[in-house]
């Protein structure tokens, strides 16, 4: 199905969109973070693993504890360290990340800021605002930020889980145990919460709302559209995800995190977010956003030691940006704030690799080719009229000749982009032929700059 981007959002020109979305799409690359109550039970009930993969956030649901049971257990777990949130910042900057979402409340419905609506948040427990330290840190390493924040909720009691047979809740097929429910009183309080988290911090440049499914969503589920209104009324350039709903119009097929659909009505949110995959190809003119664990979890489990690797984290952000994407990758921090020393040696592998690396990401969008069979392609167009192609290449040539199916002019130029180094460049109607070095300069991922007058021909 052809990508099929509207510009529909109610008053807002496509070029106004384009200017809100222009740092986002330059962006590429934020971190993601999952962090609440979960994160001190780690994976463990009653002393034994739940499991050794899937998400631990959702450990209330895979033990089916109701609210009072579950907060008993985990809330004596749950203690910030002092200074937890820059240390989180410091990962994302030096990663070469440009954003950071944070879970402000997660399905289990603790919040981490300090409400004045609710009594099942860190400023009502914890006597601590852990929003206020996240944002403030998060800004002091000159990153954009932004909240991840669930619809549903596993601890208010007006909450209507019996409304929906696709999304989870603890006590799913239980009769509700203080009686008859009121839905519209939990999605007064959703948005009363909200508006705190939009009023009380400063800006807020990303809402990422999670989530909804086909039987139960939009206006029914949240007053979705006021809500969104809600929001942008406090923070009119905030770029919000498609989480609110779950159609066709909104970039989903179905319910499984993989299905998407490459089109979105801006009405609906301003980026889709295909979840723990990257589609197959780009989707020209729909924004788009990857999320990843780095194992299987979003939450922290002491159980999960199924830590990608450097490569595979590393290709998966050129591989994302190559098809005009955006990629989220994921930190559960532990009870205490702390970062697992494996995501800190990865965002830290990212981050030398960035260094070298990271104008080929930065600021491109996705490449003329379909498929390259040595690696990937991602591309800017100078103010010069000329077209930088950035060449990323994962298997490097044994015969020292990197060919690329596009026809070049003799103004063509390259490089090697770590160190600037010119190479040869031979030009052909079936093709350009590059000289490299028998080796690569990176194992994981070597960058050849590919300049050329006016856009690529692709032969
Ligand atoms: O159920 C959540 C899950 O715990 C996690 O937060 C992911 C991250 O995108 N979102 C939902 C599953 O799609």
């Amino acid at each position: 199905m052809a990508p099929i981007a509207l510009w529909a959002m109610p008053g807002e020109t496509r070029e106004q969109r384009d200017e809100r979305m222009r740092w986002w799409r330059e962006a590429r690359f934020g971190m993601f973070v999952h962090w609440g109550l979960y994160s001190g039970l780690s994976g463990t009930w009653e002393g034994k693993p739940v499991g050794t993969r899937g998400g631990m956030e959702w450990i209330q649901e895979r033990v089916k504890a109701d609210t009072g049971m579950y907060a008993k257990r985990a809330i004596p777990l749950f203690q910030p360290k002092k200074g937890f949130a820059r240390e989180w910042a410091r990962v994302a900057k030096q990663a070469g990340c440009r954003y950071v979402v944070f879970t402000s409340k997660h399905h289990e419905g603790f919040a981490l800021h300090d409400s004045k609506v609710g009594d099942y948040d860190a400023g009502s427990v914890l006597k601590r605002d852990l929003v206020k330290e996240i944002v403030n840190a998060v800004r002091a390493e000159g990153l954009r930020v932004g909240y991840y924040h669930s619809v549903i909720d596993w601890h208010h009691d007006q909450y209507e889980y019996g409304r929906s047979k696709q999304l989870p809740h603890p006590l799913k097929g239980k009769p509700y145990p203080n009686g008859q429910r009121d839905h519209s009183k939990y999605v007064a309080y959703l948005h009363a919460q909200v508006d705190e988290l939009v009023s009380d911090y400063g800006p807020v440049d990303i809402l990422w709302w999670d989530y909804s499914s086909q039987d139960f969503q939009g206006e029914e589920a949240w007053r979705a559209f006021e809500l969104m209104d809600k929001v942008r009324a406090k923070q009119p350039k905030i770029i919000m995800n498609n989480r609110l709903f779950r159609i066709p119009q909104a970039g989903f097929s179905g319910m499984g995190t993989a299905a998407i659909a490459p089109r979105l009505d801006p009405k609906y949110g301003d980026f889709i977010t295909p979840e723990q995959h990257i589609p197959t190809t780009g989707m020209p003119g729909v924004d788009w956003e990857t999320c990843m664990t780095m194992n299987t979890t979003w939450g922290y489990s002491e159980h999960d030691r199924a830590w990608k690797s450097n490569e595979t984290l590393i290709r998966n952000l050129i591989d994302i940006a190559s098809k005009g994407g955006n990629y989220l990758l994921n930190i559960g921090p532990k009870a205490d704030g702390s970062v697992p020393a494996e995501s800190v040696q990865a965002m830290e592998a990212i981050g030398a690799w960035m260094k070298g690396n990271g104008e080929s990401v930065y600021g491109t969008t996705a490449g003329p080719f379909e498929k390259l069979a040595w690696g990937r392609c991602t591309q800017k167009r100078g103010r010069n009229g000329r077209t930088r192609l950035y060449l990323h290449v994962f298997d490097w040539p044994g015969d020292g000749k990197l060919t690329v199916p596009v026809a070049v002019d003799q103004s063509a130029s390259a490089f090697l982009l770590a160190g600037r180094k010119k190479l040869a460049v031979t030009a052909g109607e079936r093709g350009t032929a590059i000289a490299v070095a028998n080796d690569a300069p990176d194992k994981i991922a070597s960058v050849v700059v590919l300049e050329m007058n006016g856009s690529p021909r692709v032969v």
